[in-house]
């Protein structure tokens, strides 16, 4: 990237600066599991997810502003408006499932969110809630208090940013359904631009930032299979890894195993043919 400043490293993405108003986003092939990003990459993850948060982008405008200026020919890469990020992200969960299970078992609520007593591992919640987080200095995502956000951000500003996130899940939610795809949670990052207004950033909706699991074969009271990971996180489980650094090489089957899964959400969701998007990018955009 020879024209932009490396500015940021996610554990499979890049941050690039191209002007003072503009980043690009860059998405790796890398495959991040149990917080361990494991050597062997799956071909085309990148484009997925790239595409699949650009598609979000262009067909979720009329209910927030968003960060998205342009897909880069590569499909990989999203050119972005520069903005102020929000300290806080803005995880909505549908379903009861990772954090929000442990808060729930541990004290019967999520992030102040009383919820009925007796619910089971992986059932749906009531209604969405929002349950607010911040990156703790050990990298890891800390719940907290809606309140202790609203004193984050301002109160005006999580409140917009608040709506947009629960709106932007109702819509995301309710397509992914109708595709045989559950959203179970999904995390958002909000920014403010120049003139103020509070702006959906980051990638949106994908499988990285997300909970996907296949409606197929979905039964609360237990775990659920993630849509895209399983079949990596199954094989590193039965080598008897111990989930520490490094991660174990992925045989050549799982590799092509894990890229079907991910085409397959990608080809679920946008109903456009993965080898059409790699021969054409704007494919998935709508006006
Ligand atoms: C921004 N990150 C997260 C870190 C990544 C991503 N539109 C924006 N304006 C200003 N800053 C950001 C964004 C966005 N999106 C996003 N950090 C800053 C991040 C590392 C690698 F790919």
């Amino acid at each position: 990237m020879p024209d932009a400043l490396h500015i940021g490293s996610g554990k499979v993405r890049e941050l690039y600066a191209l002007d003072d108003d503009r980043l690009l986003l860059v998405a790796s092939d890398r495959l991040s599991t149990y917080d361990v990003v494991l050597p062997t990459e799956i071909p085309d993850k990148g484009r997925v997810l790239s595409g699949l948060s650009a598609y979000w982008f262009t067909r979720t405008r009329g209910i927030v502003p968003n960060h998205f200026l342009a897909l880069r020919p590569d499909g990989r890469s999203l050119e972005c408006v520069r903005l102020e990020m929000l300290p806080v992200e803005f995880v909505v969960r549908g379903f009861l499932a990772g954090s929000g299970w442990v808060d729930y078992r541990a004290t019967g609520e999520i992030c102040g969110h009383a919820l009925p007593e007796g619910l089971r591992e992986s059932e749906r919640l009531p209604e969405p809630i929002v349950t607010p987080a911040t990156k703790s200095d050990s990298g890891h995502d800390l719940n907290i208090a809606e309140a202790e956000a609203e004193a984050l951000c301002g109160a005006a500003r999580y409140a917009a940013a608040r709506e947009a996130a629960l709106a932007l899940y109702a819509t995301a939610a309710a397509r992914a359904e109708s595709c045989g795809i559950i959203v179970a949670d999904t995390k958002f990052e909000f920014g403010v631009a120049h003139d103020g207004t509070v702006t959906l950033a980051d990638e949106a909706l994908t499988p990285d930032s997300s909970r996907f699991w296949p409606l197929d074969g979905y039964a609360p009271g237990r775990p659920q299979p993630s849509f895209d990971k399983q079949y990596a996180r199954d094989w590193c489980a039965a080598t008897g890894w111990d989930r520490t650094e490094p991660g174990p090489e992925l045989p050549p089957d799982v590799v092509a195993g894990t890229r079907t899964r991910y085409v397959e959400a990608f080809e679920r969701l946008t109903t456009v043919p993965f080898e059409r998007y790699v021969a054409d990018p704007g494919s998935v955009l709508c006006d």
